[in-house]
């Protein structure tokens, strides 16, 4: 009935609707016969697929062409959360794509649903790492993403009578539709052995296990250019003549088939436990599995581009290859590219290491000193011998340097040495590794990266001043604000007249102008309204809980921790309960109703984070069912928080918390989506808060709590018994002390806050010391919520400031500053 001639998108729209079918007819692992939802996502996504790799053909052709210096980014995690839907938008497809699946019975959305995230990651630097591919894709960036194929993403939150359980993950259960395997993409990777001398006093490593690693590629195509780029994901594998087949025929199957499974073993799981010292082996195995694989394939780039104009220098490396490290997870990649580079293509000690520390770069994403990595030296020269080696060759030459031209440094080398050699536990300290062989280190946010220059970094940069860098974290505004509300990015580019704000955020100031119109306000309410009532449906179906959409809904999501002080927020929260229930009904109807949403994973170890989950769990059970209260306050917890479900909350919150204690979140990435949301923030002056207050205004910005040069000195007072809290503080954990919320025993959790915790102080976190302000503050937020006016006001404002958080803007800042290459669009 659709005339092809007449509209273009419908031809399209019949075009696709036919490949689609197609894959759907010809798919090996379903019947042709059925085309369910599950069918029609698996088909449509590889009808999607076909035409990213006809894309990425394109780029790659262009790059091998033109030959560019290119970047490497090597991260243990990404959290890719959803791709279809991303992949349509950045092909700018919608339109062709929902009209095909409407003539096959479908709506877009519902196919979308049924896709698994992509979780191989943990938290912010995760989710970071794939905002940074969206960028680099979307800026025509010559870059590869390097990372591992896990079998299983991070763990399925399951909430019940007993906290938080977990299960696994299943995201490959059937299979990934965007992943392409290369067969032709294989190098083998060594573990154990021993180091062997030869004749000419080089040194071969030799030995041990050596496991296949198989490149998987996962297309990311970059929004409104043809650019697509790859992420490619490592899989372990042993090869067939691995399998000792006498041994298989004599019934000793498990022995026969050792390699097998240890070379499995590697990419089972993101993060497995490392309290055993086979958990720590097995961590360690999998950032050597990432690093070697990465770098071999990197270098085997290079020498085939060299074919064209005759071979290429060593020297030349380093101005046609940047390796970012993410975090010291990849540290690694220092003594493997030095290893690579002198015992593979015989380069000398000095020429090899001036390659190496031209081309890596570090990013540090933590003060915390539990999450700086140090590994036991025992541990490390039994699977790494000769990697040990040049480790403790790079450290000797550092403390000589030192030692030769620092005499003022002498008494701190203890400290900056890259090996601890504490006969107690003697271990290898990876940031000093990353901070002494990298060319350039940066932090992730400007009071971050000023925290390591003064701090933690100090003594490094009276070494090497021009080292240090900040690259502010950013976030792509195509997944988090254009694909997860399209009714407010529409009305932005209704206001702003054009769609532009999409790839140059900085043009959302535009707003500002119209902050108090009437008609944009009105239309902002809308779209706010109906984001919260998608997500009240949501937390109706995955909770039960019914939420008023009318309420004001406050959100904290992130990873469960003690100095993301979910505690304090829930402590806010009993403590409204308390003085809900103790108001006449006609004082209640004067308080503004709040929804409180909740949600994050613990560490399944971290006991003390699944004690706070279960708290939150217990106190909404209560506050829920109360009668007298439940119309003005109610409180969830979102259960198995991932990217999916931050895509559901985020366009639908109005205010968000981001409260850790000063200094201590680097930077912090969703106070950036909520922000962009138009979604005010409360928080401390901590990460990439800081930034944002000054680019929406201090005006809509709820702040409170101490301040990061505070922390110290509030601490030591706190635990020379100086402090006295406030009389709400003691209020609160009394309510919770007198079993209001249950039997379970919050003892241990009530004692962080007072009495000695694991860090041998108590309340490290200060939660005691800036209750008070944060109860203040949230006082404000009520008030501020009752003039309607006025809080639309801030919440476009909040918008209109975030331009400067796009992750475009960062990557830019990395290409220029740090990584030192250009954009290489595909004609
Ligand atoms: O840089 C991304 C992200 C920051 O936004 C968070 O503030 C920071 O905690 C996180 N860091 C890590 C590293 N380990 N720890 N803790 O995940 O990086």
């Amino acid at each position: 009935k659709i005339s092809a001639k007449a509209n273009p998108e419908a031809s399209e729209a019949t075009e696709i609707a036919g490949n689609i079918l197609y894959h759907a007819k010809y798919s090996p692992h379903f019947s042709p016969l059925k085309f369910g939802p599950e069918q029609a996502l698996y088909a449509t996504a590889e009808s999607l697929r076909d035409r990213l790799i006809q894309l990425w053909n394109e780029t790659y052709v262009h790059f091998n062409k033109v030959d560019p210096k290119q970047t490497y980014y090597l991260s243990m995690e990404y959290l890719q959360g959803r791709a279809l839907t991303n992949a349509i938008g950045n092909l700018n497809l919608q339109g062709p794509y929902a009209d095909a699946l409407r003539k096959l019975g479908y709506e877009l959305e519902e196919i979308a649903e049924q896709e698994k995230d992509a979780a191989l990651g943990n938290g912010g630097l995760g989710r970071l790492a794939s905002c940074f591919l969206d960028s680099m894709a979307t800026l025509n960036l010559p870059a590869w993403g390097y990372g591992l194929r896990y079998r299983h993403g991070l763990f399925k939150q399951l909430i019940s009578q007993k906290g938080q359980e977990e299960i696994p993950e299943d995201w490959l259960e059937k299979f990934s539709p965007w992943e392409i395997v290369r067969h032709d993409v294989v190098f083998p990777v060594r573990f154990f052995g021993s180091v062997e001398i030869n004749p000419d006093g080089s040194r071969k490593w030799v030995g041990g296990d050596v496991v296949q690693a198989l490149a998987y590629d996962v297309p990311i195509p970059g929004y409104n250019t043809k650019n697509t780029i790859s992420l490619r994901l490592w899989e372990a594998k042993a090869r067939a003549e691995d399998l000792d087949l006498f041994q298989f025929n004599e019934g000793e199957y498990e022995l026969a088939a050792q390699l097998h499974s240890r070379a499995q073993q590697i990419c089972t799981v993101l993060y497995p436990g490392d309290a055993t010292e086979n958990g720590k082996l097995l961590r360690l195995k999998q950032q050597f599995f990432l690093c070697s694989a990465s770098l071999q394939d990197i270098i085997s780039r290079f020498h085939e581009r060299s074919t064209t104009e005759g071979s290429r220098k060593w020297s030349d490396f380093p101005s046609k290859v940047a390796v970012q490290m993410n975090d010291t997870h990849p540290t690694l990649a220092i003594p493997e590219l030095m290893r690579l580079l002198m015992d593979e293509n015989g380069l000398g000690w000095d020429e090899a290491w001036d390659v190496t520390s031209r081309t890596v770069a570090y990013t540090n994403h933590t003060v915390l000193p539990e999450a700086l990595e140090k590994w036991s030296q025992s541990l490390m020269w039994k699977l790494l011998p000769r990697h040990m080696e040049i480790i403790t060759e790079i450290d000797k030459r550092f403390v000589k340097t030192i030692r030769d031209t620092r005499v003022d440094l002498e008494n701190k080398i203890s400290s900056l040495s890259i090996l601890d050699n504490n006969p107690q536990k003697p271990v290898v300290r990876m940031a000093n590794l990353c901070v002494v062989s990298s060319h350039t280190v940066n932090g992730v946010a400007q009071l971050h990266s000023d925290i390591l220059k003064a701090e933690l970094f100090a003594d490094y940069v009276s070494i090497w001043p021009n080292k240090f860098q900040n690259k502010t974290n950013g976030i792509t505004p195509r997944r988090w604000l254009r694909f997860c509300s399209p009714e407010l990015s529409d009305i932005i580019t209704k206001w702003l007249k054009t769609d532009k704000w999409i790839t140059d955020l900085d043009l959302l100031t535009g707003l500002r102008q119209f902050a108090d119109n009437e008609e944009l306000q009105s239309e902002w309410a809308s779209a706010k309204t109906a984001n919260k009532k998608r997500l009240a449906q949501y937390i109706e179906r995955v909770t039960g809980v019914s939420i008023d959409p009318t309420s004001l809904f406050d959100i904290q999501v992130k990873r469960i921790h003690e100095y993301k002080r979910q505690l304090m927020n829930i402590l806010g929260v009993i403590y409204r309960f308390k003085k809900l229930k103790e108001m006449k009904p006609e004082e209640r109807k004067k308080t503004v109703p709040r929804t409180v949403m909740i949600g994050g994973k613990a560490f399944a170890t971290y006991t003390n984070a699944k004690r706070i989950v279960k708290l939150v769990n217990d106190v909404g059970d209560v506050v829920n069912s109360d009668p007298e209260v439940n119309e003005y306050l109610k409180v969830v917890f979102v259960p198995n928080y991932n990217v999916t479900v931050a895509e559901m909350l985020i366009p639908g919150s109005e205010l968000s918390q981001h409260i850790s204690t000063a200094g201590m979140e680097a930077s912090g990435t969703s106070n950036m989506k909520f922000a962009l949301n138009g979604c005010l923030i409360i928080g401390t002056l901590d990460g990439a808060n800081v930034e944002i207050r000054e680019e929406v205004g201090e005006e809509n910005f709820f702040l409170f709590g101490a301040t990061a040069d505070q922390v110290p000195r509030l601490r030591k007072e706190r635990e020379d018994g100086l402090f006295k809290p406030d009389p709400r503080f003691d209020e609160a954990k009394q309510f919770v002390k007198s079993g209001v919320f249950g039997s379970y025993d919050y003892g241990p959790l009530l004692d962080s806050l007072e009495g000695n915790t694991g860090f041998g102080r108590g309340d490290y976190f200060l939660v005691g010391y800036d209750f008070p302000s944060y109860m203040d503050a949230q006082a404000k937020v009520d008030e501020a919520y009752k003039d309607r006016k006025g809080w639309l006001k801030m919440s476009i404002l909040s918008t209109a400031g975030s331009g400067k958080f796009s992750s475009d803007r960062t990557i830019a800042q990395y290409a220029k500053e740090i990584w030192n290459i250009e954009a290489c669009p595909v004609p």
